[in-house]
């Protein structure tokens, strides 16, 4: 582990206040965790020696096999990210109309629908879970419905028996946005084997990762067959196209460090936990800031370390805590804000979605996530931690001088 640089500061002073950034450099949320460097020069040296380079290659099927073991589905289907995936998936699996999504996800989930003209049709969250509310769900539905795509938000699992109930009852397709949940289980069974299919991200910024990368997973072998298709333009043999695709492969250098990535992911999951751990001893007591948990008997990733902030109690609102921290240099990141129904074209397609959607506006302006992964250290953490409970106690003051910043601001681009 590397430690993120701390200078000196003047002490009890925050930057915001005139104080010295307490870090010198960023500490970022998604700080790529990298595996063991010889063993990726060793694969990489193979990968050369052997000129090939992608297109369905050695380490690619490595990659699918030892995927497909790990979560215990019979197919997985390596591809470059999980966007184009997700479009593949949604396309496999022959959905139209409108499919229903919550807002409450990175807009990847929306765009892959919108991309192939389906509308995606925002249900509200539950507010403890922060995923998809059954009950919402259902009033959603209309004629031209043809599918759900859940999202396992931070890997937590997504309410998959009543979505799988709702989804058998009224004849729509269910799949899942597992991009945040690799390696998590829900009622002990690894997610990746839950609806038709579940697709995974393994993008750089993903506990495990490929650089960029993703993958679906099935239990269904025609399946899973169209999903290679359509990942390759959708060629049989040599000048042989019998479905339409796109190109959607995975490279061997992804799956060098894929599997390099799989190597160590225990270590990873260790260190995610150790820090959330010690999130949870820096934060405890802060009034009104709330640590998203992780239920302990399941596999968690740990992967994002999440807060809600309640304005009234915390004395800050998240935005207020988010600027405080940037100019610490601890980067905290406001996913998922605004909500997918917020950014275009969707807010212009449907200007009132917020009026449906109450519990994802609020979490929308609550919640943050912390930096976390191996380049993060529990020093830092309790540094920052520390950062965040002085903010709270300093918090008539942060906010007067950044009201007075903003006030300024305004000033300055109303003059110019
Ligand atoms: N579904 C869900 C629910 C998702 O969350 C995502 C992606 C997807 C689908 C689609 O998966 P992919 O098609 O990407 O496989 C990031 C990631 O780009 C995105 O993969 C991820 N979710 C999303 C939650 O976060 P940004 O634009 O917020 O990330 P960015 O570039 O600001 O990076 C985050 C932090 O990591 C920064 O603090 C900088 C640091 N960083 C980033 C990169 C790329 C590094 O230190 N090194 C790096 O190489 O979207």
């Amino acid at each position: 582990m590397t430690t993120a640089k701390t200078s000196a500061r003047k002490p009890f002073a925050l930057a915001v206040l005139g104080g010295t950034p307490t870090f010198a450099q960023p500490v970022h949320v998604g700080r790529p965790n990298v595996g063991d460097r010889a063993n990726l020069y060793r694969r990489f040296d193979e990968m050369l020696d052997r000129n090939w380079l992608t297109n369905d290659g050695p380490f690619v099927k490595e990659f699918e096999r030892r995927i497909a073991e790990y979560v215990g589905t019979k197919h997985c289907v390596a591809m470059c990210n999980a966007t184009i995936a997700l479009e593949i998936a949604v396309r496999g699996l022959e959905l139209a109309g409108e499919v229903i999504v919550p807002s409450y996800t990175f807009v990847a989930t929306a765009h892959a629908l919108q991309r192939q003209e389906i509308t995606p049709v925002f249900c509200d969250v539950d507010p403890r879970t922060h995923n998809l509310d059954p009950r919402r769900l259902e009033r959603m539905i209309t004629p031209r419905t043809t599918g759900i795509i859940g999202v396992h938000l931070w890997g937590r699992a997504a309410p998959v028996e009543e979505l799988d109930e709702i989804a058998w009852r009224r004849g729509l397709a269910l799949l899942f946005d597992a991009a945040h949940a690799f390696g998590c289980s829900h009622r002990g069974r690894m997610i990746g084997s839950f609806g038709t299919c579940e697709v995974f991200s393994f993008h750089a910024t993903k506990f495990l990762n490929s650089f960029e990368g993703g993958a679906i997973v099935t239990n269904d072998g025609p399946l899973a067959k169209k999903f290679r298709l359509m990942r390759n333009f959708g060629f049989a043999g040599y000048d042989n196209v019998i479905h339409v695709g796109t190109n959607g492969k995975m490279c061997e250098a992804a799956a060098a460090m894929g599997l390099n990535s799989l190597d160590s992911i225990d270590d990873f999951v260790a260190v995610n936990r150790a820090n959330y751990d010690a999130y949870a001893r820096a934060l405890d007591g802060i009034y009104g800031l709330t640590l998203v948990p992780y239920d302990p008997a399941e596999r968690n990733n740990y992967q994002y370390v999440v807060v809600e902030v309640d304005a009234d109690r915390f004395g800050l609102t998240r935005d207020e805590l988010v600027a405080v921290l940037h100019g610490e240099n601890v980067l905290a990141r406001r996913y998922f804000f605004p909500g997918c129904h917020r950014m275009e074209p969707y807010r212009s397609y449907f200007p009132h979605a917020g009026l449906l959607l109450p519990e994802t506006e609020r979490l929308a302006a609550q919640v943050c996530s912390l930096p976390t992964g191996t380049s993060v250290t529990e020093r830092d953490i309790h540094v920052i931690g520390d950062l965040i409970r002085r903010a709270g106690a300093s918090a008539a003051e942060v906010r007067r001088v950044l009201v007075d910043r903003e006030k300024y601001r305004d000033a300055s681009s109303a003059e110019s």
